[in-house]
């Protein structure tokens, strides 16, 4: 690949006359560019927002994170820096693969959040193409976060001088429960962290019919390394989802494992994250699995014969939690493929009441009635405060039921309605 690209950059030096001749025709065109001077540091880089830019030398600090640090073989010796804050989720996408740039332009661009001192690597890229070295890459930009856009030098003097767009769509990223990632959007509204550093981490693919429909469905998964058929450390973590105090969320996941080359013999972890960072401040495991070996004879039935693992969480306080999956099979391991994870409330028996019940009067003297527009109403207990049963009424199915209760003694009672959609209980109070 290297050698690929030297050579083409060599025979881009032997375009030199054309590429100057396409500086010029440039400089006409960005007069009605702005013409932001990124700054020399993260700590003083120029916010931008959607719109065109040209940038210039590039002579400020250079931060690794995203790619390595600079070494005699693969020097880079600056960077440019520009920020970037949105008030909402947005995808952002910086591009220099615009028609006004040379020829001969060969950007490369790292996003970060986290702070100037401790940079978290967000995104990065180098070339369009292996013939097209401009960048074309994007991000998520959650709400309020700072992120940090560093342009480098690794390609010398072709680095310099380029114009890049910022746009941005709204993010398709759910943040909200229900939650259900089947990967439509790739990995946009997660973010993957090969913590190992090793070359292999969490990929998308959608090269594959896992259910036998002869669709190509969407996985992410995470091959062995397999030169040492080493330990797995990479993450997956998702958008912020908000979710509130003392609620029971439930977070499934359908997973497998693959046999190919090597014996499937997976590990993950469950964490809730009160940030999108595998060290981030609260990190609670809320599930475990490992020896996950291959469910399913082929390919076309990893999905159908796949397994499906549940775990509770309930948060203390209420914000933005995001649900992390950590690959960290010991080693010698196959592909483990994750097809879908999702996040539910688990609504208490007062709250399915309150979302699909009406009980009324209440306090009531002789007659209640309780009835439901969602759901219909199988059985119906009445208990008093020690437990003891009262009533009992067995319904087949019907959506509004009247109870008497002027033979009950007056008192705080305990009603219990067993519904096509679930339990619901609460309390009346008989006069
Ligand atoms: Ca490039
Ligand atoms: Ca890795
Ligand atoms: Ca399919």
């Amino acid at each position: 690949m290297l050698i690929v690209i030297f050579f083409n950059k060599f025979a881009i030096l032997i375009n030199l006359n054309t590429t100057f001749m396409k500086k010029l025709l440039l400089f006409m065109c960005v007069i009605t560019q702005s013409i932001a001077f990124g700054q020399g540091s993260c700590a003083t880089a120029s916010p931008v927002t959607a719109g065109t830019y040209l940038h210039g030398v590039i002579n400020g600090t250079y931060q690794p994170g995203c790619f390595p640090a600079s070494t005699p073989t693969n020097p880079v010796t600056s960077g440019l820096w520009y920020s970037f804050t949105s008030a909402t989720q947005t995808v952002v996408r910086v591009n220099t693969n615009l028609a006004g740039n040379p020829a001969s332009g060969d950007s490369r661009i790292s996003i970060y959040d986290g702070t100037c001192g401790a940079l978290v690597c967000v995104n990065s890229s180098d070339d369009v193409s292996t013939t097209n070295y401009l960048t074309d890459l994007s991000f998520l930009a959650e709400a309020g976060v700072i992120y940090y856009i560093q342009f480098d030098n690794r390609w010398a003097a072709d680095a310099n001088n380029l114009s890049f767009e910022i746009s941005t769509v709204a993010a398709p990223c759910n943040s909200s429960v229900p939650f259900n990632e089947v990967w439509a959007n790739q990995f946009t509204c997660w973010r993957v962290f090969n913590t190992d550093a090793n070359a292999l981490t969490w990929a998308f693919n959608n090269g594959n019919d896992v259910n036998g429909d002869a669709v190509n469905d969407p996985i992410a998964l995470i091959f062995p390394v397999a030169a040492t058929n080493g330990p797995k450390n990479d993450w997956l973590i998702s958008n912020g989802i908000a979710l509130t105090a003392g609620s029971t969320y439930e977070i499934e996941v359908v997973y497998n494992g693959f046999s190919n080359p090597l014996p499937a013999n997976e590990s993950f972890r469950v964490v809730m994250l009160d940030s999108k960072s595998p060290t981030a401040v609260f990190n609670e495991q809320i599930g475990s699995e490992s020896g996950i070996v291959q469910s399913g004879a082929t390919v076309s039935n990893l999905l159908t014969e796949g397994y499906t693992s549940t775990y509770g969480f309930t948060p203390a306080s209420s914000g933005n939690y995001h649900v992390g999956i950590h690959s960290n099979t010991p080693a010698a391991a196959g592909i483990f493929m994750l097809f879908t994870v999702s996040l539910t409330e688990i609504l208490s028996t007062q709250d399915f009441f309150a979302n699909n019940l009406k009980i009324y009067p209440n306090p009531a003297r002789d007659i209640i009635t309780i009835s439901s527009s969602t759901t219909v109403i199988h059985s119906i207990q009445l208990t008093d405060l020690n437990g003891r049963l009262v009533k009992s009424y067995n319904l087949n199915g019907v959506s509004d039921a009247e109870l008497t209760i002027s033979d009950i003694q007056a008192g705080l009672y305990f009603v219990s309605v067993e519904t096509e959609l679930g339990k619901g209980v609460t309390k009346i109070v008989k006069n």
